[in-house]
């Protein structure tokens, strides 16, 4: 297992309905390390950017409005294995299926309004670390007196 970065959004419906501190405590219990993070209100451009990959969905044009329609938590997690561990902790894609105890499985219940991202692969991670932080805005090489507790080495 190797360390690795994954890039986690709060999106507009877990910042209106007051979830950034519950949501980001999850990742902080599960062991993670934030390296970066800001507030922001993304472009339509930026947001197409960042789900390209679903352009020509049927639910395309839909999730570019909601995902632009207020500001989200944009943050980067490290850790070993962490784009999986991210990933599990986020659940299942649709909520009306996603695990109690997972983020979306415990505050949503609809697809369209699942209030958190986490990039799948390490390709994916790469790609929209880059497009939302630039490297002087991720904290270098922090080191926890408590990460020994976390991971054997
Ligand atoms: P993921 O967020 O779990 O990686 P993806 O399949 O990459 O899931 O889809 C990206 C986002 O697009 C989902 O988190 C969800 O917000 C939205 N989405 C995916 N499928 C649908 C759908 O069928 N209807 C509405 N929104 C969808
Ligand atoms: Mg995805």
């Amino acid at each position: 297992m190797s360390v690795e970065r994954t890039f986690v959004a709060i999106k507009p419906d877990g910042v209106e309905r007051g979830l950034i501190g519950a949501i980001i405590s999850r990742f902080e219990n599960r062991g993670l390390k934030l390296v970066g993070m800001k507030l922001m209100k993304l472009s339509k451009e930026k947001a197409e950017e960042h789900y390209g990959e679903h352009k020509g969905k049927p639910f395309f044009d839909g999730l570019v409005s909601f995902i632009t329609a207020g500001p989200i938590v944009a943050m980067v997690w490290e850790g070993k294995n962490a784009i999986s561990l991210a990933r599990n902790t986020i659940g299942a894609t649709n909520p009306a299926s996603s695990a109690p105890g997972t983020i979306r499985g415990d505050f949503a219940v609809e697809i369209g309004r699942n209030i958190v991202h986490g990039s799948d692969g390490p390709e994916s991670a790469a790609r929209e670390i880059s497009i939302f932080f630039s490297d002087s805005e991720l904290c270098p090489g922090w080191s926890r007196s408590i990460d020994k507790w976390v991971s054997e080495g």
